[in-house]
C-alpha cells in the first residue's frame, strides 16, 4: 500500500529538534528524505516544525505545548524528535517532553538497532516505553530524625509486557526473513532469537511478571515457535553484551533496563552518534536518535547526523517504505566505511560534510 500511495499522497512529518544538537541533526535527516521524495522513492513530503524541550520551557514556561500534542495526534503521519536536556534536579513546572510524548501517543515500543558494517554485531533492543520507573511516581519524605527518604513506584503490567513481548517476536521473525532473503548475509545469526532481560531473582514480583509475560507472548502465536526464547539477568546480560555481542539478536526489556542497555550497546558500534531509534505503536512512529543534546558540542557543526538519518529511515520503514529505508541504510554504511566521519568516530568531518556524503551515496 505504501507503493500505491507514492503518486497521490503527501506525507506530513512533525519536526521536534528540542534541545542542543537536535537542531543540527534534524535538517540532514529532512534533506535525505526530501532527496528520496524528489526521486519519487517517497511521496511528496511536508515538514511541520513543532516546539518542545527544555530550551522552549525556559522561554515559554512549558516543555510540551498543547499545540504540539494536538498536531502530533491529529495532523502528522510520523515525526522526528531530536534530543532533550532535562535538568538532573527538579525544576518546578518542568517535565520531560519525550517521556510525555511517548505516553500521549501510546508509543509503547522503543526500537533501537545496533549493527556494525562488518556484520559482527547485529542486535536490536526492544524497550517497553510506557511504564516501569518512568511512570514517574516519586515522593520525598522527611523521617523522624530529619533525614530524607525518596521513593519511586515501579509499575509493570501484564498487558504492556505481553504487548512488547509480541512485538519482539514479530521483529525477530521479520529480521530472520530479511536475512534469509539476502544472498550475502553478513549477520552473525543463523536462527532468530529473543532475549528476555530482567532481574527476577531479586525483583520476583515486578520482573517476575515481566518474565512470565514474555513467556506468554512466546506461546501466544504458533509462528513465534520458530524463535528461540532465551532468559538473561540484566547484569550478566551487560557483561555478555560486551564480551560476546555476536550472540544477541532481539533483546526485550522493561523501560529502565532497556534505556541503559541500549546506550551501552552503542559502545559496541563506536559511538552514540550512529545509533537510531523509533518510538512506535502499531500505526505510528516517531524517529529519535539515541544520543542526547550534547551541549558541549552544540552549535559547532560537528554533531554526527547519522543517528538522526538512520532514525528517519527506521520511521519510513515502519510506515511501509522499506525500499526507501534500505537505500538510506546502504548509503550510510557506505559513508561509514570511508573517512568522512565526525570527531565522535575519530574523523574531522563536519555535520554538513557527512550529510553531503550520505546524499551523494544515496
Ligand atoms: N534523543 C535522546 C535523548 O534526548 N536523550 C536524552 C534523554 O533521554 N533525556 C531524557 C530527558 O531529557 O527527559
Amino acid at each position: 500500500s505504501a507503493a500505491r500511495n507514492l503518486a497521490t499522497k503527501t506525507l506530513r512529518f512533525g519536526m521536534l529538534p528540542a534541545d542542543g544538537i537536535g537542531h543540527e541533526v534534524l535538517p540532514p535527516a529532512q534533506r535525505v528524505l526530501e532527496e528520496l521524495s524528489s526521486r519519487k522513492t517517497l511521496p511528496k513530503l511536508e515538514f511541520i516544525p513543532l516546539n518542545a524541550g527544555f530550551e522552549y520551557f525556559r522561554r515559554a514556561g512549558v516543555a510540551l505545548p498543547d499545540e504540539t500534542i494536538e498536531v502530533m495526534k491529529n495532523d502528522v503521519d510520523g515525526a522526528i524528535f531530536g534530543s532533550v536536556s532535562s535538568p538532573s534536579h527538579k525544576v518546578t513546572g518542568y517535565s520531560s517532553p519525550i517521556v510525555a510524548l511517548r505516553k500521549h501517543l501510546d508509543l509503547y515500543a522503543n526500537i533501537r538497532p545496533v549493527s556494525t558494517v562488518d556484520g559482527k554485531v547485529d542486535m536490536v533492543t526492544v524497550r517497553e516505553n510506557t511504564e516501569c520507573l518512568y511512570i514517574k511516581k516519586e515522593e520525598l519524605d522527611t523521617l523522624g530524625d530529619g533525614s530524607k527518604v525518596a521513593r519511586a513506584t515501579r509499575q509493570i503490567t501484564q498487558n504492556a509486557s505481553e504487548r512488547i513481548g509480541k512485538l519482539a517476536f514479530e521483529i525477530a521473525l521479520k529480521r530472520d526473513k530479511v536475512r534469509q532473503s539476502q544472498s550475502q548475509c553478513s549477520s552473525p545469526h543463523t536462527e532468530p532469537s529473543v532475549w528476555s532481560i530482567h532481574k527476577s531473582n531479586v525483583l520476583s514480583v515486578t520482573d517476575g511478571l515481566f518474565r512470565e509475560s514474555i513467556k506468554a507472548a512466546h506461546k501466544s502465536d504458533e509462528r513465534f515457535s520458530k524463535v528461540k526464547l532465551v532468559e538473561q539477568l540484566v547484569d550478566s546480560f551487560v557483561y555478555r553484551m560486551f564480551r560476546e555481542p555476536q550472540l544477541f539478536d532481539v533483546c526485550v526489556a522493561p523501560n529502565l533496563y532497556g534505556d541503559i542497555i541500549s546506550d551501552g550497546a552503542a559502545a559496541l558500534v563506536g559511538s552514540l552518534g550512529v545509533v537510531p531509534s523509533i518510538n512506535a505503536n502499531d500505526t505510528f512512529a516517531m524517529a529519535e536518535p539515541v544520543h542526547g543534546s550534547a551541549p558541549d558540542i552544540a552549535g559547532k557543526n560537528i554533531a554526527n547526523p547519522i543517528a538522526s538519518i538512520r532514525s528517519a529511515a527506521l520511521m519510513i520503514e515502519h510506515m511501509g517504505y522499506s525500499e526507501a529505508a534500505a537505500g538510506i541504510y546502504r548509503a550510510v554504511d557506505e559513508v561509514l566505511k570511508g573517512d568522512k566521519v565526525t570527531p565522535d568516530l575519530g574523523g574531522k568531518a563536519t555535520t554538513t560534510d557527512v550529510e553531503e556524503a550520505v546524499l551523494r551515496a544515496l
